[in-house]
């Protein structure tokens, strides 16, 4: 006899996920932050990118929650996977994000925006311009210059591909020395906005040299390993943070290209990071919430008209299947979802955003959960995700619902 699947309803009552996204902790999905504040006291817009994947975007954004300034969210869609919105053009002709509106004035160029937001606001610890963060900044560039070089080029030969790791792991040990220089995690004696600077692509440098080089930073060096433990015991960066799926298959399309070297170990990051077990993974080191199933429910169903909708597989299908899935990750008791599901299944699978949808161990409960119920059925995989765009994300297919 086949089990059914709980119903629409009956896993409605298996969540009571619940966030203030106004006042409460950081998070992806809040168009407007208060900090406890009033509506009258926002001078700030922030425009980001829809699915926060833009990198300048994040320093901004951890640097308003770090201080606790009022402001809005407006989201924007990035040219790598859809139309860019006219009234954003209309605004920042050039389409580029983040751009900031501050008491009216329109200011773009992530740095800028932090040095206008400083005077403003005040900084955030030592400032942009402090003798101690300027070479701070610098380094993070210098970093970023020997990342881009060994990810984003192919290397022509082995020798080539040596010569490339050698040079940005010189450089990381500079990072490393620059951690180590004072007594606690953090590049300066506290948290600061030189820790705000290198977060996105450091976060970004950890996922893709994972995924694409079989090289893990943050397990390979111990200061750094330090800085993101002590990032992750912020509630402000946790918000912000996403997981090694989702950036290995959001860059390849802003980076325009990242290059797999091919070697044992990079093989077997890759298998993992695409196909589980995702936990384990060091995308994340903070233990796990308890909420993180009854989130990543409360995500789907709330969404679950659109991810209907948008799945390739007939929608009937698909339903029962994502319930069973549901089931499997809400009560541990397994239901086999109808046979030539697996494929769909996996497409969802694939397309979990973090933190976009939900944060990150909700994200690896669900990614597990789906692909725990395909296996019932088949080995079926989706079609590759596309490295040159990432249209199957443009926003505009999930607006109905
Ligand atoms: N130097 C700029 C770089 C900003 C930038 O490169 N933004 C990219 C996204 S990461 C962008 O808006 N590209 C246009 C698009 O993808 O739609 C800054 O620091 O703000």
């Amino acid at each position: 006899m086949t089990l059914s699947p709980l119903s629409w309803p009956e896993l409605e009552t298996l969540t009571n996920f619940q966030v203030d996204t106004v006042n409460g902790p950081t998070n992806a999905q809040a168009r407007l932050r208060l900090f406890g504040q009033t509506e009258a006291d926002v001078r700030v817009t922030l425009y980001r990118d829809n699915h926060a994947w833009c990198p300048y975007c994040q320093k901004v954004w951890l640097w308003l929650e770090e201080k606790q300034i009022p402001y809005r969210i407006e989201k924007v869609t990035m040219f790598c996977y859809g139309e860019k919105e006219s009234w954003y053009k209309r605004k920042v002709p050039s389409g580029m994000l983040p751009a900031i509106e501050l008491d009216g004035r329109v200011i773009t160029e992530s740095d800028d925006i932090l040095l206008a937001l400083e005077q403003v606001f005040g900084p955030l610890g030592p400032g942009m311009q402090d003798p101690k963060v300027l070479p701070l900044r610098r380094l993070e560039r210098v970093l970023f210059r020997a990342w881009c070089s060994w990810l984003c080029y192919p290397a022509g030969s082995p020798r080539q591909e040596q010569r490339n790791r050698d040079q940005f792991k010189g450089i990381a040990v500079k990072v490393e020395d620059a951690l180590s220089s004072t007594p606690g995690p953090y590049f300066l004696e506290e948290f600061s906005t030189a820790d705000v600077i290198f977060t996105p692509y450091v976060e970004r440098m950890n996922a893709s040299l994972y995924y694409y080089k079989g090289y893990s930073l943050r397990e390979e060096n111990r200061h750094l390993a330090g800085w993101f433990a002590a990032m992750e015991s912020r509630p402000t960066y946790r918000g912000t943070q996403s997981d090694f799926h989702t950036h290995v298959h959001d860059l390849p399309p802003q980076m325009g290209g990242c290059w797999e070297n091919g070697e044992p170990q990079m093989l077997l990051n890759k298998a993992q990071v695409d196909q589980g077990p995702w936990f384990g993974l060091p995308d994340v080191t903070y233990p796990e919430p308890e909420s993180s199933r009854i989130e990543a429910l409360q995500r789907v169903i709330k969404h679950r008209a659109n991810i209907i909708r948008v799945n390739p597989a007939d929608d009937r299908l698909f339903d029962e299947a994502l319930r069973c899935a549901l089931t499997y990750m809400m009560t541990g008791k397994t239901r086999v979802p109808p046979s030539g599901s697996d494929v769909a299944l996996r497409y969802l699978r694939d397309r979990v955003n973090v933190p976009r949808d939900m944060s990150i161990y909700a994200a690896k409960r669900l990614r597990e959960a789906l692909e725990k119920t395909a296996a019932l059925v088949g080995d079926g995989q989706a079609p590759p995700i596309p490295a040159n765009h990432r249209r199957d994300q443009d926003p505009a297919n999930f607006v109905r619902t």
